[in-house]
């Protein structure tokens, strides 16, 4: 068409400059010899036709003109239409996730499969974080594979976990319920260990660590938390973890400096945050303690982790002398002629022997015989303190359960 469209002007121009050329204005006819007249004649028949095949070129210009016009507003109008839905679905996903999908699907904006959802959400265009992370939490096979897919999209290779756990905890805000937690940390643990085999002797020892990074990360950098703990204390708290064997020092150390140095970045839309999730209860410190049948105070060093209250009698004991797990007790503030006291107890029964185990002075281990734990602080603040970490380790919290049974299966790895 354009080759066309050029031949004919020029041939149009060129019969334009003969045609002015041989004006009647500049020569008169009767000049010209009839050969020269015939020719003339010639010429201006020509250009007729060639001003006729200009009109007609300037009709299809135009109409092809309006056309492509036409096209670019229809496709247009179908852009701005699918960019309206699109900004629609994602208003309803981050009201109702489930909604919000099912809307961009029906729309045909989204394929119903998990790896196309998936990449939706991994590119969290307008999404709202935790409406990401209660879409990915849910139960469902569909879900699941979401999930799967969503970890999936996630490159780990040559991070070390504090890096990686930076990324995908920006990626989508981790939703509160254990269960879920459960789940997506696990993912996480999978596709960490796929993407850097070697690190680590299993994904149990992966997810433990994730979480003892997360409880440090509370623990340094949330100003509730008063007792900040040492490098070395983190290490000592993930002996073991390696399927019963331990982790390189350096690496904790790395992870440690990492996490000291700067604090997970957290998407924080409703302001519950993950420091609010994981408050880490662990304490330790001296208390003194009351005994069971002979009621003899005792100072004794207390360490609380996994649920759990230990005692020693010195601070470099490698055996408690005793341990007392937290589960169905309660803690309440009593008076005695010792100061900041309170003590654990059954409730609604206060006969009843707490079950607890205690070493004996020949090194038996034997029960408890305490009905209730009485114990004193040596100030007001630190009784305080004891007694929120308690209540926070009591308030059985599912996730903590989940963890301690993880941490139960790589501490015995070794020994089966
Ligand atoms: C002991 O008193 C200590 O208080 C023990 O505490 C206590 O055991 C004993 O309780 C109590 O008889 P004496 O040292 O004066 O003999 P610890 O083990 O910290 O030394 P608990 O069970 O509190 O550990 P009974 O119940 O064993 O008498």
């Amino acid at each position: 068409f354009s080759v066309s469209l050029f031949l004919s002007f020029s041939s149009f121009s060129l019969s334009l400059c003969l045609s002015s050329s041989l004006s009647p204005r500049s020569f008169s006819l009767y000049d010209l010899t009839p050969e020269e007249q015939h020719e003339l004649e010639n010429i201006r028949r020509r250009k007729q036709e060639l001003l006729e095949d200009i009109q007609r070129l300037k009709n299809e210009i135009a109409e092809v003109t309006s056309e492509i016009e036409n096209l670019g507003s229809t496709e247009e109008r179908k852009n701005m239409q699918r960019n309206k839905q699109v900004a629609m679905g994602r208003k309803k996903f981050n009201m109702d996730p489930k909604k919000g999908i099912k809307f961009l699907i029906e729309n045909d904006l989204l394929k119903h499969t998990s790896s196309d959802i998936a990449q939706f959400l991994y590119k969290g265009e307008g999404l709202n974080k935790t409406a990401i992370g209660d879409y990915l939490g849910e139960r469902d096979e569909f879900n699941l594979q979401v999930l799967h897919d969503f970890v999936e999209l996630h490159e780990f290779t040559d991070l070390n976990l504090v890096q990686a756990l930076r990324q995908f905890l920006w990626s989508f805000r981790l939703p509160g319920e254990a269960q879920k937690i459960d789940r997506m940390m696990e993912a996480f643990a999978q596709r960490y260990c796929q993407c850097n085999p070697g690190v680590f002797q299993s994904t149990d020892t992966c997810y433990i660590l994730s979480f003892a990074i997360i409880m440090l990360n509370t623990s340094l950098h949330n100003p509730n938390v008063k007792d900040k703990p040492a490098v070395e204390r983190f290490i000592s708290m993930n002996r073991g973890i390696n399927d019963g064997g331990d982790l390189p020092e350096d690496l904790l150390r790395n992870l440690y400096d990492s996490i000291k140095n700067e604090p997970f970045k957290i998407p924080e839309d409703d302001g519950n945050d993950l420091t609010h999730t994981f408050f880490n209860p662990d304490r330790e410190g001296w208390l003194l303690k009351l005994g069971g049948r002979v009621k003899t105070w005792k100072r004794r060093w207390f360490i609380l982790t996994d649920n759990c209250l230990y005692y020693f009698e010195y601070t470099t004991d490698k055996e408690p002398r005793g341990i007392i797990p937290l589960e169905n007790l309660s803690i309440r503030e009593v008076e005695d002629k010792k100061p900041n006291c309170f003590e654990l107890f059954i409730p609604e029964n206060k006969d009843q022997v707490i079950k607890a185990c205690k070493t004996e002075a020949d090194g038996r281990v034997v029960e408890g015989n305490h009905t209730f734990y009485r114990i004193s602080a040596p100030t007001t603040e630190e009784k305080d303190e004891w007694m929120n970490s308690i209540k926070a380790a009591i308030s059985r919290d599912p996730f903590y359960e989940m963890l301690a049974t993880r941490k139960k299966k790589v501490s015995s790895m070794k020994r089966h």
